[in-house]
C-alpha cells in the first residue's frame, strides 16, 4: 500500500511530505520533480505568490545515491514567503473558503490559523509526491497528462485571457474545467468486489480532494445519464495486435470499478477562487457585525495548475492500485510480475 501525508502552512517554514510504500530500486530524477513543481506554478491568472516562490524539492530520506531503498521517502519544499508569525490575524471569513467552518470547528477567533493550512499552497506537496509516482508509472509505459478545457465557460485562450483580465480589474475570480487522462494503464487495476477498492471511487476521492473542486466525472459522465444504453456502452472488439479493446471510450477507461485498458479520462469542475479583490458581504467572527470578507493575496484563476495537481492525484491513486496488483518490494520483481500478466 502506498501512503502519502503532507504537512506545512502556506507561510510556514516549509511544506513537507512523506511517501511510503515505494518499491526499492526506483531511480528518482530530481530534475523531473522540479519541472513538475514549476508546471504547478504556471497559468494565466496566477497571483503574486508565484513570483516569490521557485519551488524545489529537498529529499530528506528513503533514497541512497539516486535509488529508493524501500523506506519512506520524505522531502521538504521551502516557503520563501516564510512569515507566519508576523502576519496579522484575520476576522472576516471569506464565503466559499474554509475560513468560517474551520474557525468554528477548531474554536479559533483568528481565521489565519485556518487559512494557513487550508491554502492551496499544500498542493505543492501533492505534486512532488505525484511526480515520484509518475516516475514509477513511466517504468511501465503509463503516462498522465492534463488539459484545460475551459475557464469561466470560455474555451479559447484569447477569450480566457480577456475574461481573466476583466475579473482581475473588477476584483473577481473565475473557475473552470480541466481534464486528466492516464494512458497505457493495464486492465484490472482496482476491483469490483468492495466499494473502497473501486478504482473510480479512489480516483474520484483523490480528484475531489483538490481544493475548489466541486464535481468529477469519468468518460461521458453526466452526459451518459440522458443516453440509451445502446448509445453509450463501449462495444468490445478483439484483434491479434491489440487484444481486447473498445470501439469508443464513453466509460472513460473504467468499468465495474476497474481499469479496462482504455485511456482513463476524468474531468473536474473547479469553482472560482474564494478570495475576491472586491469582497462579498460577511460577518465578523467576534462582533457578529456585517463586514466585507477579508482580502488575501490570491490567484484570479488557477485551472491549469489544478490540472497539474489532478495529474498528481491520478498518479498517486494509480500507482497505489498498480502496486496492489503487481506489487512487491523491489522494482525488478514488479517488472517480472507485470510481464507475466
Ligand atoms: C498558492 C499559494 C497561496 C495563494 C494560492 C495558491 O499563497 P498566498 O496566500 O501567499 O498568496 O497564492 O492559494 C489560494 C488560492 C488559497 O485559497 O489559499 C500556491 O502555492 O499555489
Amino acid at each position: 500500500m502506498l501512503r502519502f501525508i503532507s504537512a506545512g502552512e502556506s507561510h510556514g517554514e516549509s511544506m513537507v511530505g512523506i511517501l511510503e510504500g515505494l518499491p526499492a530500486g526506483l531511480t528518482i530524477d530530481v530534475g523531473f520533480i522540479n519541472k513538475e513543481l514549476a508546471r504547478r506554478q504556471l497559468g494565466y491568472g496566477r497571483g503574486g505568490r508565484m513570483k516569490i516562490e521557485k519551488d524545489a524539492i529537498h529529499i530528506l530520506s528513503g533514497i541512497k545515491g539516486k535509488k529508493t531503498i524501500g523506506s519512506p521517502v520524505s522531502f521538504s519544499i521551502k516557503n520563501k514567503d516564510f512569515k507566519i508569525n508576523v502576519l496579522p490575524s484575520v476576522s472576516e471569513p471569506r464565503p466559499g473558503h474554509a475560513d468560517l467552518s474551520g474557525a468554528l470547528k477548531y474554536g479559533f477567533t483568528d481565521i489565519r490559523c485556518v487559512l494557513e493550512r487550508a491554502s492551496a499552497r499544500e498542493t505543492v506537496v501533492r505534486v512532488a509526491a505525484g511526480s515520484i509516482c509518475k516516475i514509477l508509472l513511466r517504468e511501465f509505459g503509463i503516462s498522465i497528462k492534463s488539459t484545460r478545457i475551459s475557464v469561466g465557460g470560455q474555451t479559447s485562450f484569447k477569450k480566457i485571457k480577456e475574461i481573466i483580465d476583466i475579473a482581475k480589474n473588477k476584483g473577481d475570480s473565475l473557475g473552470g474545467v480541466f481534464q486528466v487522462q492516464a494512458a497505457n494503464v493495464p486492465v484490472g487495476l482496482g476491483s469490483y468486489v468492495h466499494y473502497d477498492r473501486r478504482l473510480d471511487a479512489r480516483l474520484a476521492s483523490g480528484l475531489m480532494s483538490i481544493p475548489a473542486i466541486k464535481a468529477v466525472e469519468f468518460g461521458a459522465g453526466f452526459e451518459s445519464a440522458s443516453k440509451l444504453g445502446s448509445e453509450i456502452h463501449d462495444v468490445i472488439k478483439h484483434s491479434k495486435s491489440k487484444g481486447f479493446y473498445r470501439m469508443t471510450n464513453n466509460a472513460g477507461g473504467l468499468e465495474g470499478g476497474m481499469s479496462n485498458g482504455e485511456i482513463i479520462v476524468a474531468r473536474c469542475a473547479m469553482k472560482p477562487i474564494a478570495t475576491l479583490g472586491s469582497p462579498l458581504p460577511s460577518v465578523h467572527i467576534k462582533t457578529k457585525k456585517q463586514v466585507k470578507a477579508s482580502v488575501q493575496r490570491s490567484d484570479i484563476s488557477a485551472v491549469e495548475a489544478a490540472g497539474v495537481i489532478g495529474e498528481s492525484m491520478m498518479a498517486i491513486v494509480i500507482a497505489d492500485a498498480f502496486l496492489e496488483k503487481f506489487g512487491s518490494d523491489n522494482l525488478k520483481q514488479i517488472k517480472k510480475h507485470y510481464k507475466s500478466q
